[in-house]
């Protein structure tokens, strides 16, 4: 299949791609290399030292039959050649990454809020918009976060997407079906909670073919394909504003820093290794089924209380546990339940975290020791205004 990788220099997207090109599938990257200007603008980089995009596919094409195509370009900004782009290539499905995916930054600032607002919103509606006009049998696929419901909402199994529900108006019950209420927690996870609203209008409007993957937090940093080459090396985040809490705390074991828990790490999250998001983007993109509405699912593989995971990894390398005053307005206690149902359905091994999975993650960090700034561990952007 034509598949268009949409932010595919990202962490997430970088991985995907060679999965997909691996798994013989023709693989188009269109990024505008914005996330490598951002660790410009932070003065942080990746612990692993990855190379250009232009040296990544150079790289990948020498030693893969299955070559990819780069074009750089602003999915936001360049509608029109995007347009042309996507109209000669006539793709039969396009992977959606390339957002501005960090919550820190997204508060850091009035400028950060409007730019991740912007960036992300007008992504899609672009590609909405382009899908309607020129072939609506092009499947989308969108990384969404299953953030935009706030981890808090029940004891019971959280479902995908949608609930049966009854609305009280007055006197009178209605009965429906509604999309999971939106309760976001940053203005990055509330775009994507407008991005949802974006599909359902698409959708109803044009039937087009959207799936929404509600992430969560992914953590790793190689895959088989990754692995084939050092100039193919997948980013790693260990900053205060990109570094997600997995990550970030094997990399602090590694080089005995200690644990940075934003208030006592009582707060579940829901987890993913990045092996597992390639998987889940391999099988939805060969999801071949017609469906009618738009397909959420939830894309984790298990969820953790955060005090348990750095237990976890206390317990294999002995490192200390800092418990700090937590930058960002969030529920420090939450309930969350949640299984990848549909995935699994459709074919997913979810990997779990184990403590040989942990030890190999530290290796990674260990190795790239040089490239490690202290001073960019610490968490700075506030939610506070
Ligand atoms: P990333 O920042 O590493 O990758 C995003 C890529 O998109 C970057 O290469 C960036 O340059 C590109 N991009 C951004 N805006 C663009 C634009 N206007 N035009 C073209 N390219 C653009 O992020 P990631 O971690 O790979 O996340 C990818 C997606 O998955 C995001 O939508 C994110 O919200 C979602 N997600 C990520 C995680 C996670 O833990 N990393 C978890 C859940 C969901
Ligand atoms: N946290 C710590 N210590 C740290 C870093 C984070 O305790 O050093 C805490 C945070 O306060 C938060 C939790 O860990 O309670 C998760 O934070 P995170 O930075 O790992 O993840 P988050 O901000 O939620 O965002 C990440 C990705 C985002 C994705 C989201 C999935 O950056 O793109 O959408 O995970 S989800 O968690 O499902 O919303």
């Amino acid at each position: 299949m034509k598949i268009i990788i949409l932010g595919g220099d990202g962490f997430c997207g970088w991985a995907s791609s060679l999965r997909l090109a691996n798994k013989g599938h023709d693989v188009f990257i269109f990024d505008n290399l914005s996330r490598r200007k951002i660790d410009k603008e932070l003065k942080a980089k990746s612990l692993t030292p990855i190379k250009s995009i232009y040296k990544r596919v150079e790289t990948w094409n020498r030693i893969n039959k299955n070559k990819i195509k780069f074009f750089k370009i602003d999915v936001a900004k360049e509608f029109l050649r995007l347009e042309k782009l996507i109209k000669k290539i006539n793709p039969h499905t396009i992977v959606h990454f390339a957002e501005q995916r960090s919550a820190p930054y997204s508060m850091i600032s009035l400028k950060t809020r409007n730019y991740t607002l912007n960036n992300n919103i007008i992504t899609n509606n672009n590609i909405l918009y382009i899908i309607a006009k020129l072939n609506k049998k092009i499947h989308l696929i969108h990384l969404g976060t299953m953030g935009v419901y706030g981890y808090d909402f029940s004891k019971y199994l959280l479902p995908e997407g949608y609930y049966k529900a009854k609305l009280f108006i007055k006197k009178h019950i209605i009965n429906t079906k509604i999309l999971h209420p939106a309760n976001p927690g940053s203005i990055y996870h509330l775009s994507k909670a407008q991005d949802e609203l974006l599909f359902q209008f698409y959708n109803k409007m044009y039937g087009l073919k959207i799936t929404d993957l509600h992430q969560g937090v992914v953590w790793g940093t190689n895959t088989k394909e990754t692995n084939q080459h050092p100039d193919l090396v997948n980013r790693y985040d260990y900053d205060g504003d990109y570094g997600t809490v997995l990550n970030r705390f094997i990399m602090q074991s590694a080089f005995n820093y200690p644990l940075t828990i934003h208030g006592k790490g009582q707060q579940v999250r829901p987890f993913i290794n990045i092996n597992n998001t390639a998987d889940c983007i391999l099988l939805a993109s060969e999801d071949r089924k017609k469906f009618n509405e738009v397909k959420i699912y939830n894309q984790l593989t298990e969820t953790f209380k955060l005090i348990d995971l750095a237990k976890k990894i206390k317990k294999i390398t002995n490192c200390k546990i800092s418990y700090q005053k937590n930058p960002r307005i969030e529920s420090e206690r939450n309930t969350l339940i949640a299984k990848p149902v549909g995935l699994i359905e459709l074919g997913l091994k979810p990997i779990p975290l184990s403590d040989d999975l942990i030890k190999k993650e530290i290796e990674v960090a260990k190795e790239n020791y040089q490239r490690l700034d202290l001073k960019k561990i610490v968490a700075k952007s506030q939610w506070k205004i």
